[in-house]
């Protein structure tokens, strides 16, 4: 049985050199060595993301080149997220979603398995989801939270208007919202109304648990 420091080792060397077969079964194999989901996340996959995403900050990155970048990290979150536990021990449901005109996942995704891995019942969204349907969501669902996720300075004020739409539906009560991104910000946060901010992905828990 190979330790899990080592398997943790070369899941980031794998992932840092672009090795999307590599990462997915070295993912498995940590998995099946007793490895937690989140151990994966919090020890790799989230200081790796960060890595690779600070070598595309300013105006000339080439898409593709990013895209490449990425692949494993999307292909290792995928595999986490299929074979992590589904058990639901929480009676609440959370909406998860990138706001719309926004298709970054990777945060979201995050944010979805460490609620999955916690025991929440996730409804994920997906990216680039308009307001509306948020709120239809939230309507047929009945969420306990919902959980908004934005990359871009251009999108944020989606988060606001989901807000606004929930007001107007007399959701707002019914459902505490939590906001994230990067270029998002606890005064941000609070001068749209939402319920909650982080930076970082695993607070999701921190913030789900305090209000519920
Ligand atoms: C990967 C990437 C892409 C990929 C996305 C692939 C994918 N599947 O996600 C592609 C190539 C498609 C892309 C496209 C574009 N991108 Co881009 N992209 C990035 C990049 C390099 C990394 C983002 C990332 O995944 N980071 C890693 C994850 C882990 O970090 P994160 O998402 O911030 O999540 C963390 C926290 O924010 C938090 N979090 C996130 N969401 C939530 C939600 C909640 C509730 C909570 C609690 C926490 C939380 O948790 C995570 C950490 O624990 C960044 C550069 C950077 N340094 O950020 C640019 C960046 C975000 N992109 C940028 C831009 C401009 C674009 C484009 C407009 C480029 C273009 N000219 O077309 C398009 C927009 C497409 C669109 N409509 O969405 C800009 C945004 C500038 C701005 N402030 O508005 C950035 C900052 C690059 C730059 N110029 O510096 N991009």
């Amino acid at each position: 049985m190979m330790k899990s420091s080592t398997i943790l080792h070369k899941l980031n060397t794998a992932i840092m050199s672009c090795d999307t077969q590599e990462t997915a079964r070295l993912i498995e194999l940590g998995l099946t060595n007793n490895l937690s989901s989140q151990e994966i996340m919090e020890n790799v996959i989230i200081p790796v993301s960060k890595r690779v995403a600070e070598k595309f900050r300013g105006a000339d990155f080439y898409i593709p080149d990013v895209l490449f970048a990425m692949r494993p990290i999307k292909t290792g979150l995928a595999v986490l997220k299929d074979l992590s536990p589904q058990d639901v021990k929480h009676p609440c449901k959370i909406v998860v979603a990138t706001v719309a005109g926004d298709i970054h996942d990777i945060g979201k995704n995050l944010v979805s398995i460490f609620l999955q891995t916690n025991g929440y019942h996730v409804i994920d969204l997906g990216v680039d989801v308009p307001a509306d349907e948020i709120v239809q969501s939230v309507e047929e669902h009945k969420p306990a939270a919902l959980a908004l996720s934005s990359m871009l300075t251009t999108t944020m004020g989606e988060m606001a208007n989901v807000i606004e739409i929930l007001e107007k539906n007399r959701l707002r009560r019914s459902v505490k919202v939590f906001v994230g991104g990067g270029p998002v910000s606890e005064n941000f946060a609070e001068f749209i109304g939402a319920d909650g901010y982080s930076p970082h992905a695993p607070e999701i828990i921190d913030l789900v648990n305090k209000c519920l």
